[in-house]
């Protein structure tokens, strides 16, 4: 009998990735989506397996949907990647990010213990938790969290309640703590694509600048295709834990524009960008490197997309995406 999964998020970004490993390995899988009168498949479709997912209506603002999916399905692994998860809307809409992220993980996870209580949950926490927390310039599982936006307080909530669950409940749950992840299926509004987009969109001539904020905040990227391994290995081992995730390697906002503009051939990248104070955050977080020795350890995971790759196949990405559409 296959495995079945349940992902919430299916048509973000790490939704599609996940559900492709998932099916690869056998899994029948249940992709969980808000009613729509006109769902948006463009990620599944870019990833060939839209017709191969299973596709489940239910909201985490709305405690019965969860509970009826759950009862109905009794998964064996629930993957919760579903969040308001642009950190930048988080001030103005800072009620409804903690009603989705952090009430809507109690839900779930109240349903599993209601319902379903030997399935395996992960809840898809992240480096914005820490904020201004580091331990010699790292941030690993230890180090303590400073979260400096409404969207990292929410998170930091839901990383709790999951560790209450599993400490309360003896239910496997885990946290991945993952540090941003990119691929040509992150949403426009995120810097990196916001930049692959924008270069683009420039090479092409069908623009003439790219409007940015704060240039030297400091990010770990790596590939969000190399980061749901990490997910699904969680679930795999046989104690649940928590664990952080990503390369070791961190670069500038300005250093990602500098990458992006090669990749098309220019240099002279400071003609295009105009910084504009609309898009710098009433609180940042500076700098975010990880210390993903415990993952690397127990788990095996190792990132295999390096900075220059990520960012070359994100802009070719959207290079194709403009020149398809003439
Ligand atoms: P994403 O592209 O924004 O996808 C999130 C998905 O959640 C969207 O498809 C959205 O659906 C869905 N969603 C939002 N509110 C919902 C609700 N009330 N009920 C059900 N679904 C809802 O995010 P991502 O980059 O794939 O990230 C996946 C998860 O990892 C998120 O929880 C994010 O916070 C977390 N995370 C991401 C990163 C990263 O670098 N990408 C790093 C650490 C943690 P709609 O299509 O309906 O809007
Ligand atoms: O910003 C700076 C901005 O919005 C990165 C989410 O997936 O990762 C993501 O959150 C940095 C910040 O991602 C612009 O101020 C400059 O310092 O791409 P971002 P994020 O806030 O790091 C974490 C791990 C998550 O969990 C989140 O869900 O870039 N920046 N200029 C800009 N950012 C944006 N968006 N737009 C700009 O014009």
């Amino acid at each position: 009998m296959a495995k079945t999964a349940l992902v919430t998020g299916i048509l973000g970004q790490d939704g599609p990735y996940l559900a492709k490993l998932l099916l690869e390995k056998g899994y029948k899988v249940y992709g969980m989506m808000r009613r729509y009168s006109k769902p948006n498949y463009e990620h599944l479709d870019y990833l060939g397996i839209t017709d191969k997912v299973d596709f489940v209506e239910g909201d985490l603002n709305d405690e019965a949907s969860l509970i009826n999916l759950v009862r109905n399905l009794r998964p064996e692994e629930v993957y919760n990647l579903a969040a308001q998860s642009f950190v930048g809307s988080s001030w103005d809409q800072a009620k409804l990010t903690a009603e989705i992220n952090a009430l809507g993980v109690l839900y779930l996870l109240n349903a599993i213990k209601f319902f379903s209580p030997t399935t395996k949950f992960y809840q898809a926490s992240t480096s914005e938790m820490f904020g201004l927390g580091n331990t010699n310039g790292y941030q690993d599982e230890k180090t303590s969290f400073h979260p400096r936006s409404p969207y990292g307080i929410s998170k930091v909530y839901a990383y709790w309640m999951t560790i209450n669950f599993r400490e309360s409940y003896g239910i496997f749950t885990c946290n991945g703590v993952l540090f941003n992840h990119e691929s040509p299926l992150r949403g426009i509004q995120f810097v990196t694509r916001k930049i692959s987009d924008g270069v683009a969109r420039i090479k092409l001539g069908l623009s003439k600048e790219l409007r940015l904020g704060n240039l030297e905040s400091k990010r770990d990227w790596g590939f969000a295709g190399d980061y749901v391994e990490a997910m699904y290995l969680m679930l795999q081992q046989e104690k649940p834990d928590d664990y952080v995730v990503g390369t070791g390697v961190n670069h500038s906002v300005k250093e990602f524009v500098e990458e992006a503009f090669k990749v098309v051939g220019i240099d002279d990248w400071h003609k295009y960008v105009v910084v504009d104070p609309r898009f710098k955050r009433p609180a940042e977080v500076p700098d975010l490197k990880a210390n993903a020795a415990k993952a690397k350890k127990i788990l095996g995971w190792q990132p295999k997309i390096s900075f220059p790759e990520l960012v070359k196949l994100m802009v070719e990405a959207d290079l194709k995406r403009y020149e398809a559409k003439k």
